[in-house]
């Protein structure tokens, strides 16, 4: 479909959240190169169309799971980003109240499940989610949201088959960034696609440009809507690419110089800028516009996270478990 079959508010919208994440991110990465954050980071930049294409597919009451690079997965499915960085600060007013951090990022209010850092370890927790879904007979839809890296790690397989023969409703989503961490995946894979594997399972699996959010967009919906309709699952590979380290100290030296400035020129907001702007669904100020709204809200949200308590020590044994009613 073209730009035309949009409204410009639902074009916006997309171009909106992809910049929400990546000016999140990046005013991330310098509070802690500045070393006024703790921890450790995997940061999303690069891969926002997918995110985004995704989640903007999704209703609210839909459920991803995520992975160890889990910030543009939760900014897409809703999350706040108020309550994100006050948690990647270690606050009381961060989303797992300060207990979580980067790689357990979730809000089940927002359908986002704790982000789990096993690579390919959301898979299966996807499958118990759609399971659930489809036991209570609530036609609602699980996203595993997983990497290149991810696709093989045996829990993995295991999920996509059990989904297989019993058609839960989840569709498994590959960001293939063509590397988990310093791994190129043509040393990892004999097949020339993932979602080829897809025929091995007995379900539809395709791979498309995933730094297209209006293509990845479409092709979710109907991803989405076949599982919501008692289709089963799909296998959607989305090629991609980090275009920063794999860890916030990750200079990338084994991306070569020639493949990081194609995937510069290709990266998936600028692209969908100029396409907004030479279709005239947009004019440059209008986008310049929401970029400047973008970046006073991620201020704010480091200066509101900055402020915020942290935990106290007794509080440690707290929101440990649920309680079943
Ligand atoms: C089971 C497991 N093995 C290894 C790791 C260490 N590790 C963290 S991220 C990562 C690479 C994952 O690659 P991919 O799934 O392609 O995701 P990407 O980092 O490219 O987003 C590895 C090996 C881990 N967290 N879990
Ligand atoms: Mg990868």
């Amino acid at each position: 479909m073209s730009l035309g079959d949009y409204t410009p508010e639902f074009l916006l919208g997309l171009y909106r959240r992809m910049v929400l994440i990546r000016k999140f991110e990046e005013r991330v990465k310098f509070l802690f190169l500045e070393g006024i954050m703790p921890g450790t980071i995997h940061q999303y930049m690069g891969q926002e169309a997918c995110a985004v294409g995704v989640c903007t597919a999704l209703r609210d009451d839909d459920v991803i799971t995520s992975t160890h690079r889990p910030h543009g997965h939760c900014i897409a499915k809703g999350m706040g980003v108020g309550e994100m960085m006050a948690e990647l600060f270690g606050r009381t007013t961060g989303c797992c109240k300060g207990k979580g951090g980067s790689m357990h990022m979730g809000d089940l209010s927002r359908g986002v499940v704790p982000a789990v850092a096993i690579v390919g370890g959301g898979a299966p927790i996807a499958a118990g989610v759609a399971l659930a879904f489809k036991m209570k007979k609530e036609k609602r839809v699980a996203v595993c949201f997983t990497g290149d890296g991810g696709a093989n790690e045996g829990a993995f397989h295991e999920a996509m088959n059990m989904a297989a023969i019993w058609d839960l409703p989840v569709v498994y989503v590959i960001e293939n960034n063509l590397y988990g961490a310093s791994t190129p995946v043509r040393m990892v894979f004999k097949t020339e696609t993932i979602a080829e594997r897809s025929s091995a399972y007995g379900i539809p699996g395709v791979t498309i440009d995933g730094n297209d959010v209006l293509g990845v967009y479409e092709t979710a919906r109907e991803a989405v809507e076949r599982a919501r309709s008692g289709g089963g699952p799909t296998l959607l590979e989305l090629m991609t690419y980090r275009i920063t380290g794999h860890s916030r100290r990750d200079p990338a030296l084994y991306q070569p110089e020639q493949e990081k400035k194609k995937a510069l020129e290709n990266e998936p907001i600028g692209r969908f800028a100029r396409r907004l702007a030479s279709e005239a669904s947009a004019t440059r100020e209008q986008l310049d516009g929401i970029d400047k709204e973008v970046e006073e809200e991620v201020e704010a949200a480091v200066a509101a996270a900055m402020a915020a308590p942290s935990p106290r020590p007794e509080d440690a044994l707290e929101d440990l478990f649920v309680e079943q009613g």
